[in-house]
């Protein structure tokens, strides 16, 4: 004998059926609506080396300095893994300056940050060098390559 359903009958939403509410994210899983993560939040991917006020909560972007203030060229960099596509980037730290400490958004993540006397390799330095002003306010995080190698 062969049985068929011919209907089913929830409670409450049906499982993966058009319309229904998406579930939470899991701890630490990205929500599928900015799987990329939000800019303004410290956990944003590209931050994973960042020292510094995030120049997306004091006027500017993740990758724009506020306005009136001068990116610096000399700078900080990083490699970062982005969780969308599982590839690690080489990031960016420039610092923003020439206008007074933003105080929003202070942001410590340091990965791969290395003691002042490592220079070069120190995220806790003011870069606004070669600048018009020397005042720093706040640091933006531009993806300038695919890492290679690690
Ligand atoms: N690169 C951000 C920063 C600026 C001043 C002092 C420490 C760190």
């Amino acid at each position: 004998m062969i049985l068929r359903a011919t209907s089913v009958q929830y409670v409450g939403s049906p499982p993966n059926a058009a319309g229904a509410a998406p579930r939470e994210p899991a701890p630490g899983e990205p929500d599928p609506a900015t799987p990329e993560g939000d800019p303004d939040a410290c956990s944003y991917w590209r931050y994973c080396a960042i020292d510094g006020f995030l120049a997306s909560c004091c006027g500017g972007t993740h990758a724009a300095c506020p306005p009136g203030t001068e990116m610096s060229a000399i700078t900080w960099l990083g490699t970062c893994r982005n969780p969308v596509d599982g590839k690690d980037y080489v990031i960016s730290y420039n610092d923003c300056c020439g206008k007074d400490i933003c105080g929003r958004c202070l942001c410590q993540r340091n990965e791969g940050d290395k003691p002042v006397y490592y220079t070069h390799k120190s995220n806790d330095i003011n870069w606004c060098m070669g600048t018009q002003s020397s005042i720093y306010n706040s640091t933006v995080a531009v993806v300038v390559g695919v890492a290679t190698e690690s």
